[in-house]
């Protein structure tokens, strides 16, 4: 049975979700999609043989609508999630879940209350190839244990209306996950920085600088740069005992003409995680079908972790202090087990 798969939201990441369903993954189709860009919603369908509607609600309680894709603005994310939970119909949130802690504790409780799994987040990183790759060095112990990490996360540019904090909650949430993905020791704490900033960019402080401590006491440089003007840059280097393990992935061809050797990198997410939003969108819908989920799909739990990290992350954005990430509280959502 093919899984009919609603899209909200066709900009830049709901239209590239559904034509990866479309074209790309096995078992689903995209049979809607819904903007408030109603145009914009019935150009996509049109390409992809879908029906277009600006009504979100709509396509949610649609009876040729199986399981929802979500990537409409973050405001919307915890209302249109509860909407799929009302519904009983599987959802793929983009991150973050939700702006906040309470937020997402919120669409726990609706999930626990509807006794199945139904939710999952978009923390894509997961199923990058080079992630994965040091996670399961890491894992075998091939640099002893982690001591430090410094991660980067470097955009052409982003959105020139947002302030600082969507730093935070929009692009470093990504690595508020991945972090302790990778590690297997939750965040605990954070402290905020930023010096100088560019004079290219000034809507926002650019770039920032947050420190981050895991349970396990391994200390985290993160580097969120949205306005770096020279490509799509994002790795993380974890400095164990005995060694040192790095991710790095530019174009896979290297250019060596007249005396000069050269890679690029991509524009943006889209294309440099390419396969990995793919892998992402066939969990799900393997997910959705079965009723098991992939370990490495981000589930409710993981969406709330990583926005009470972004929310201590806020915190000390704040007061210029060390702030504490906020316990889950067991807040385990239907699983009950921690990981
Ligand atoms: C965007 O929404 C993403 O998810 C990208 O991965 C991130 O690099 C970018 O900063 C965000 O705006």
């Amino acid at each position: 049975m093919t899984l009919n798969i609603g899209v909200i939201g066709t900009g830049v990441m709901g239209s590239d979700h559904a034509r990866t369903i479309a074209r790309r993954v096995a078992g689903a189709r995209t049979a809607a999609v819904a903007d408030l860009a109603l145009d914009r919603a019935t150009a996509l369908a049109a390409e992809l043989g879908a029906r277009a509607t600006d009504d979100a609600a709509a396509l949610i309680a649609a009876d040729d609508v199986d399981a929802v894709v979500i990537a409409s603005h973050d405001a919307t994310h915890e209302a249109l999630t509860l909407a799929c939970i009302e519904a009983g119909k599987p959802v793929l949130c983009e991150k973050p879940l939700a702006p906040t802690g309470e937020a997402c504790r919120t669409v726990l409780a609706a999930e626990r209350a509807a006794g199945r799994r139904l939710v999952s987040v978009g923390f894509t990183r997961r199923f990058d190839a080079a992630n994965v790759e040091l996670r399961d060095a890491l894992r075998a112990g091939a640099i002893g244990a982690p001591l430090m990490v410094h991660a980067i996360h470097r955009n052409m540019t982003n959105d020139p209306t947002a302030d600082s904090a969507v730093s935070i909650t929009g692009t470093a949430i990504h690595e508020l996950d991945e972090l302790p993905w990778l590690l297997g020791s939750p965040l605990v704490e954070a402290r905020w920085l930023a010096g100088r900033g560019t004079a290219r960019f000034t809507s926002r402080r650019d770039p920032q600088l947050v420190l981050l401590r895991t349970a396990d006491d391994v200390l985290v440089t993160l580097e969120v740069f949205v306005h770096a003007e020279y490509g799509y840059d994002v790795r993380v280097e974890v400095v164990g005992e005995t060694g040192t393990l790095e991710t790095r992935q530019e174009r896979l061809v290297t250019r060596n003409t007249a005396l000069s050797r050269a890679t690029a990198y991509f524009e943006d997410s889209r294309p440099r995680y390419a396969d990995a939003y793919r892998l992402e969108l066939q969990a799900f819908v393997d997910g959705a079908r079965t009723g098991e989920y992939a370990d490495d799909l981000a589930d409710a739990t993981d969406g709330l972790r990583a926005t009470l990290a972004a929310e201590a992350v806020l915190a000390s954005m704040r007061s210029g202090d060390a702030e504490a990430v906020a316990d889950d509280e067991g807040d385990l959502g239907r699983k009950g087990e921690d990981r």
